[in-house]
């Protein structure tokens, strides 16, 4: 479904005042505007193939109607939110749930609606229907040479169709551990994951980037083969120069200090890129900013700080996506809340005044401090952030438009109320 480029100016047109008392407020205060605003058009978050539809918990799933029913229909989803936010130019995919069977018209589609191929995904956490060896005892770290055969050709499998559709990185998550004590040996597990991953990354392009993704806990519940930062970090250092550690927020033990973890790790040149969402239990993978909005905004914070002291592209140089799942919400709506989330931490994070709190810090200063990072961050930079949309001509507010111009109704009128997504 392509969105008439009219109606956005329509919607647009009926705010348009109102946003321009807001907006001149909002850039009053702040001195290089032109500035940010220029970082936030250029700012992507790419979208996960596999967030399109609702998703379910292991007691249910309540799916919506309209949903895209095809890698194809995917492709037009995040069109269309590309088209509301003018930030969402990408899609990750995740394989074999969405396998490109024809990968230049796939290409051909994605480039109409303006949208690029970000990391590709592999799946080692499942069975196929079609697979000889099973994955239950993990696939990288197995005990059986075969399985981690298995799932290094996967792996390369999965570099060939990203290299296809124009994607510049794999990321590998594994669901590998131990559910028990005593179910295996850590450092043979180790290193049978590390030998693995070798071998995926003899096979990657030159002009690409691995990340590997670790996680706590789930599926495994006594032990994880890539379970924190550190773990992570052990086999990106091991590997290369093109490994990096990808932070997915969830995946943390509760309150672990993500934002120092990603300081660290942009620090030593090592943090790939992140999947964003939010939780307040575990992998809860709810809409960005919902629950922790301002451990968001402190992540952005060192994002920011520690890109700008190694001269980094805030655009370009990490890979930024969306990893989350809706349970009760309109897939759609879900993700305009979660991109509208980021956009906000980043431009509180582009307010913080950085010489002050760097004087303040030098001086022992702690109040002062504190009130630096909060007075950027209680500061309501919406009207920015609709301003650098209508400036790239995006809808001025995104949910409302996708509301007001009723699109899931004209969704389900085209695919059908039936029409269920794989979905998380
Ligand atoms: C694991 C994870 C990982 C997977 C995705 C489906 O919890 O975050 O990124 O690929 O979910
Ligand atoms: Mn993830
Ligand atoms: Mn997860």
């Amino acid at each position: 479904m392509l969105l008439e480029k009219y109606k956005i100016e329509e919607f647009n047109q009926a705010g348009l005042a109102e946003h321009k008392r807001r907006f001149d407020f909002a850039a009053s205060y702040v001195k290089n505007i032109d500035e940010v605003l220029q970082k936030l058009i250029d700012f992507q978050v790419a979208i996960p193939s596999w967030a399109l539809g609702t998703g379910g918990t292991r007691f249910g799933r309540f799916a919506g109607g309209g949903e895209p029913r095809s890698l194809e229909e995917k492709i037009e989803d995040v069109g269309l939110l590309h088209q509301l936010n003018r930030s969402s130019g990408a899609i990750s995919l995740h394989i074999p749930w969405d396998i490109p069977q024809n990968p230049a018209a796939i290409k051909a589609l994605a480039a109409q609606h303006g949208l690029k191929f970000d990391a590709v995904n592999s799946n080692t956490f499942q069975d196929q229907p079609d697979q000889k060896l099973s994955y239950k005892f993990g696939s990288m770290q197995h005990v059986d040479k075969a399985v981690r055969k298995q799932a290094v050709d996967h792996n390369i499998e999965v570099i060939r169709h990203g290299i296809e559709l124009g994607s510049e990185s794999l990321t590998v998550w594994l669901s590998d551990g131990s559910s028990f004590p005593g179910q295996l040996n850590f450092r043979k597990a180790f290193q049978n994951t590390l030998e693995s991953l070798q071998e995926v990354y003899a096979a990657l392009p030159d002009n690409w980037k691995m990340f590997v993704e670790y996680k706590a806990f789930e599926p495994n519940f006594y032990s994880m083969s890539v379970g924190d930062w550190g773990q992570s970090y052990l086999y990106a250092s091991k590997l290369g120069e093109k490994a990096y550690t990808l932070v997915d927020l969830g995946h943390h033990l509760p309150n672990a200090n993500i934002e120092q973890i990603v300081s660290l790790l942009l620090m030593e040149g090592k943090l790939g890129g992140f999947h964003f969402n939010d939780s307040k239990y575990g992998d809860d993978d709810l809409t960005v900013g919902s629950v922790k909005p301002y451990q968001l905004f402190l992540i952005f914070n060192e994002l920011v700080e520690g890109m700008d002291a190694r001269g980094m592209n805030h655009a370009t140089d990490l890979g930024w996506m969306i990893d989350a799942s809706h349970n009760v919400k309109d897939p759609l709506e879900d993700l305009l809340q979660s991109v509208e989330a980021i956009m906000i931490a980043y431009t509180q994070a582009l307010l913080v005044d950085r010489k002050a709190l760097a004087e303040a810090q030098q001086a022992n200063d702690v109040v002062r401090c504190q009130e630096i990072l909060q007075t950027a961050a209680r500061t309501d930079v919406r009207a920015i952030v609709a301003e650098a949309r209508l400036r790239s001509g995006g809808a001025l507010q995104t949910l409302q438009a996708f509301r007001q111009l009723e699109l899931r109704k004209a969704l389900i009128g085209e695919r059908g109320l039936k029409a269920v997504s794989t979905g998380l």
